[in-house]
């Protein structure tokens, strides 16, 4: 057989270079004793940004907590794309809830758990944007302000997506969704509505937030390792994108994901009690535009003329979150 040389940039990514580190350094894809929670068969589309993630960090916490976790979903694309009666995909005890209360069930796990002395079960509760940043909004604060022992992990796909993509409140401004129609003097969602919701969980003091990507997966990883070794109530945001809602080639969701980061649109960031502690810095700056033309859902604004006003108040969004989150070191980037 013919010799491959092995290039040093590769130590590290999920292909070969995985294999050069340390066996505690690698991702948990290389690892032979992966789960596998999320397992092969279910019904998401080709490139779901949200069953990406779900396998990733439902195996990181798997990793980090002996195998020992249950997940609480709420209603939304996961549960019904890995559940279709009476079929499953999830290797793990796993429970669905309503679509608003996968906190508030959660929070019921865990707390049989502690009754039953069954400490080293840890409960994670998950749901889409929707089932998280709207209809489940109260349980979940009523989980975060009783800092009850759970892990809840957003996949914020920036919409309902299950039900045929109406808006939520995680929805960006301009996007066009089934319910904010690209028409009018100010086609596709407003500005200034919805809500930040890891900066509200920040706003109760839990032990642990943190927000993550699926174009960084490494990252995520470990950020659910390091909530998994908390108590108390956590919160992780990842964003998730969706080729069928957000009108994308299926092939581009890792690259959209990552594009979000890079405009600084979505900071990636840590936060324990309240404070951030770390925060990923922008390794490639790049304007809006590049994240926002690949998508449909945004090509009102680059018909014959161009929403010059709109995609610089989309640019000031970034800018602002680059600033706040001292994402780009200036004297680098100018
Ligand atoms: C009380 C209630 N209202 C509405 C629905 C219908 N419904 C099911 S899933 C869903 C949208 C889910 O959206 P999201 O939470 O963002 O998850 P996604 O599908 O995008 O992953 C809706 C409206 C429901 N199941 N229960
Ligand atoms: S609609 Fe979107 S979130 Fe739902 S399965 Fe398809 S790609 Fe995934």
């Amino acid at each position: 057989m013919e010799m491959q040389q092995i290039k040093f940039y590769q130590t590290g990514t999920f292909t070969v270079g995985n294999r050069l580190l340390d066996a505690d350094q690698r991702s948990v894809q290389a690892n032979m004793a992966r789960t596998n929670s999320l397992n092969s068969g279910h019904r998401a589309c080709q490139g779901c940004g949200e069953a990406l993630g779900a396998r990733y960090a439902i195996d990181a916490a798997m990793r980090a907590a002996d195998n020992q976790v249950i997940a609480c979903n709420a209603t939304g694309c996961l549960e019904v794309f890995s559940t279709p009666y009476p079929e499953t995909s999830w290797q793990i005890p796993w429970i669905h809830s309503l679509f608003g209360n996968a906190a508030a069930v959660a929070t019921g796990v865990a707390a049989a758990m502690k009754v039953k002395g069954r400490k080293e079960v840890r409960v994670i509760a998950q749901g889409g944007d929707g089932g998280t940043t709207d209809i489940g909004f109260g349980c979940l604060s009523g989980m975060f302000e009783r800092n009850d022992d759970v892990l809840y992990i957003c996949y914020d796909n920036q919409a309902y997506m299950n039900t045929g993509v109406q808006r939520s409140s995680a929805t960006p401004p301009a996007a066009r969704t089934a319910t904010t129609m690209a028409v009018g003097a100010a086609p596709g969602n407003a500005f200034g509505q919805g809500k930040n919701v890891p900066e509200i969980a920040m706003a109760h003091g839990i032990p642990y937030v943190a927000t993550a990507s699926v174009a960084y997966l490494r990252d995520l990883e470990e950020k659910v390792s390091r909530a998994m070794t908390a108590r108390g109530a956590r919160y992780i945001h990842i964003l998730v994108p969706c080729p069928l809602g957000w009108g994308a080639a299926p092939h581009d969701t890792i690259r959209l994901a990552r594009l979000a980061v890079e405009t600084g649109l979505f900071p990636l960031f840590e936060a324990e009690h309240g404070e951030v502690t770390h925060s990923t810095p922008i390794r490639r700056r790049v304007p809006v535009e590049e994240y926002l033309k690949p998508q449909k859902r945004f090509a009102h604004l680059f018909g014959k003329t161009e929403a010059v006003d709109t995609i610089a108040r989309i640019q000031a969004m970034a800018d602002r979150n680059i600033r706040k989150y001292r994402l780009v070191d200036e004297r680098r980037h100018g």
